[in-house]
């Protein structure tokens, strides 16, 4: 796992949420286990990577302690040539955004069925919704042209409920053709917490198919 070569010693390390993300937090694990870098602090981005975190033996920290954070590694459930990404999937974008937006670095990893040319391609946008606000909040993201839906739960009835204690409802737009405006419009709605869209955060993705892994940067037409 390349992404996993940048972190050195004595760095903070934003520890992102998701599938992929589990083989970096393993990866690191292992470097730390066998010394190759040391003192390294982990900040997690959800109850996932903290559990992660703590099977790999990764010292972790707060954004308290740490507020500037040298490096942050997450996966994404989309993302175009501009590396900008849809991301939520797991529904821990809220704490995922603070921590991209506290990096000097962020790095995407992704399997290459996730890029595409326009986000919202066969992609819905997920959007954290503090729950007193969910029926408004979802009417003025239907009036914004999507199809909505709140997102329930597998083992577990009723709305899922995010480590923040939110709600998160799923946004069909198609194709989104300007994220910038659309991510304005969303993050002005009362009750939004914070939209799975990532925008201009990556500086480096690492897009792996079939066994090769493809190193990219955000390409600006
Ligand atoms: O939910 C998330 O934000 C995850 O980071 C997601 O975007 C990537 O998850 P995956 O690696 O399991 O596809």
């Amino acid at each position: 796992m390349r992404a996993v070569k940048h972190v050195e010693t004595g760095m903070v390390v934003g520890l992102g949420s998701g599938s992929t993300v589990v083989y970096v937090i393993q990866l690191l694990g292992d470097l730390l286990e066998k010394g190759e870098i040391y003192d390294v602090l982990g900040v997690p981005t959800s109850s996932q990577s903290v559990q992660e975190a703590v099977k790999a033996k990764i010292p972790l920290t707060t954004l308290d302690e740490h507020p500037q954070v040298d490096i942050g590694i997450d996966g994404a459930d989309q993302i175009d040539g501009r590396l900008n990404a849809i991301k939520g999937g797991g529904g821990a974008m809220l704490r995922e955004k603070v921590v991209a937006a506290s990096c000097k670095e962020y790095i995407i990893v992704a399997d290459g069925n996730k890029l595409t040319d326009v986000l919202g391609t066969g992609q819905t946008i997920p959007v954290e919704v503090h729950p007193f606000a969910v029926t408004p909040v979802t009417k003025t993201v239907e009036k914004l042209g999507s199809k909505v839906a709140l997102r329930t739960g597998s083992g577990k009835l009723g709305p899922v409920v995010t480590d923040n204690g939110n709600y998160i409802i799923d946004a069909d737009f198609g194709p989104v053709q300007d994220p910038w405006w659309l991510e304005q419009q969303l993050n002005a709605i009362p009750g939004v917490m914070a939209t799975g869209m990532f925008l201009g955060y990556a500086q480096l993705a690492y897009i792996g198919t079939r066994g090769t892994v493809k190193r990219l940067k955000p390409q600006v037409p």
